[in-house]
């Protein structure tokens, strides 16, 4: 409920995001619906009751005034369900007792639909309106949220990606002086800490990029260099993002080699730690790594994965990806190494890390995946993984349990999926 919630849809440019809006809902059991109510106190609270009688769970909601009747209100809504007798009733309810009218955009009871996915590297430009939070609407408890000047300056970096479009240079930004001093922060802790704490692929490519991409202390580099610097290494390519994308979206990503990227930077109050991916994060903790042929491997085949995969497993895979590619250990001789993103841009989380606090699992995907975590605190359980080879065997083999009635291929001359039926 949380995330569909705060959706932000349709505000930029509403074309991608209404068609997202019919492929979501041809999910099982999924029905979408739009109903007016005249404006009176107490009238949403009427229709939900309905609902809320049947046992409905809805997963999505949202208003506006009605445009063709001024003194009513729309609500769009989603819910969930599996049981048509009870939302028939509810729908009668609506046009019965409530409303007029009730308009059911999409109903699809299938159970085995596959739910839609990207298959040409510039379909990802379809995702730029689908931010979960974190856009430039700032949560009251983000240490900006009472900062105009950082909010603003949030909006202006979520402007530049929701007008990205895939083959476009990465507008290059300016940075702010408060926003340098950040910057020189974070690097500065972290490069001390990476000649101890960081697996040594992380160390081998973070010369490359102070040579050749302007990472300094006092220099905020510029993704599209680095997005350069990527693709001459792996293919992997840097892409703007306003904030967070749903997991089937991100993961998506990652099959076409493309990676998501914030462009604004932290809160200059709390350089130590932030919840949310910012350019420190993407430059820092994920860069070096994309740069390492192995590593590109292994986060492609999880986006692979991913395509077209039921939602519980996309669940799944977005914890694998998460003890990975954001949080993982490895070992590397006798010691354990950090190579996940979260832990080489956090100066806090990774010192942490790698004491006796946390506790420590070999990494399994099939149990790793069903691992629960927070997203706004260290973790208290990290997995360590022998090396990127063999955790990439054991996603691959995992891959193949999804219940899949298709494979998937990536074509990397045309940038494109090819779907091999296997029914
Ligand atoms: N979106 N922009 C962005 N950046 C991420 O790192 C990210 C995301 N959405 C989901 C996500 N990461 C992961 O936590 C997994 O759900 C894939
Ligand atoms: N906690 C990380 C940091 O402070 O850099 C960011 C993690 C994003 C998932
Ligand atoms: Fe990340």
């Amino acid at each position: 409920m949380d995330a569909a919630f705060r959706k932000i849809n349709g505000e930029h440019g509403t074309q991608g995001s209404s068609m997202y809006l019919e492929e979501q809902t041809s999910k099982a059991g999924v029905l979408s619906c739009i109903f007016s109510l005249k404006e009176e106190v107490g009238a949403l609270a009427k229709a939900l009751r309905l609902f809320e009688e049947k046992g409905i769970n809805l997963t999505h909601i949202e208003s506006r005034p009605s445009r063709m009747n001024k003194p009513e209100y729309e609500f769009f809504i989603s819910v969930d369900t599996t049981c048509t007798k009870a939302l028939d009733e509810v729908i009668d309810g609506l046009r019965t007792q409530i409303s007029g009218h009730v308009h059911e955009l999409s109903r699809n009871k299938q159970k085995d639909t596959v739910p839609w996915f990207p298959n040409d590297i510039q379909d990802l430009d379809r995702f730029a309106n689908q931010i979960l939070s974190y856009g430039s609407e700032l949560d009251s408890d983000h240490p900006g949220f009472t900062d105009p000047v950082y909010r603003a300056r949030r909006k202006e970096f979520a402007d530049i990606a929701y007008n990205y479009r895939h083959g476009q240079a990465i507008p290059k930004v300016e940075y702010m002086e408060e926003e340098r001093k950040t910057w020189g922060t974070v690097f500065t802790e972290l490069k001390t800490l990476y000649p101890t704490h960081a697996c040594r692929e992380h160390n081998r490519v973070f010369p490359l990029l102070e040579k050749y991409c302007g990472y300094r202390q006092d220099n905020i580099p510029q993704l599209e260099d680095v997005s350069r610097f990527l693709q001459s290494c792996t293919g992997f390519r840097l892409r703007p993002v306003a904030g967070l994308l749903s997991s089937r979206d991100f993961l998506a990503g990652l099959a076409f080699r493309v990676f998501h990227s914030t462009q604004y930077i932290r809160h200059g109050s709390k350089p130590m730690y932030t919840p949310e991916p910012d350019i420190c994060h993407e430059l820092l903790g994920h860069v070096p790594l994309f740069a390492d042929p192995g590593f590109a491997q292994f986060s492609q085949e999880i986006g692979l994965a991913s395509l077209g995969a039921p939602d519980e497993y996309i669940e799944k895979l977005a914890t694998v990806y998460w003890f990975t590619v954001e949080f993982g250990l490895c070992k590397q001789g006798s010691e354990i190494k950090a190579y996940g993103a979260g832990l080489l841009s956090s100066f806090g989380e990774l010192q942490y890390s790698l004491t006796e606090k946390p506790k420590v699992e070999p990494f399994e995907p099939e149990k790793t995946c069903l691992q629960k975590y927070p997203i706004t605190e260290f973790q208290p359980v990290y997995y360590v993984a022998q090396s990127f080879e063999d955790a990439k065997d054991k996603v691959r083999r995992y891959a193949a349990t999804i219940p899949r009635p298709f494979t998937v291929r990536y074509n990397a001359y045309t940038h494109s999926i090819e779907v091999l039926d296997s029914t």
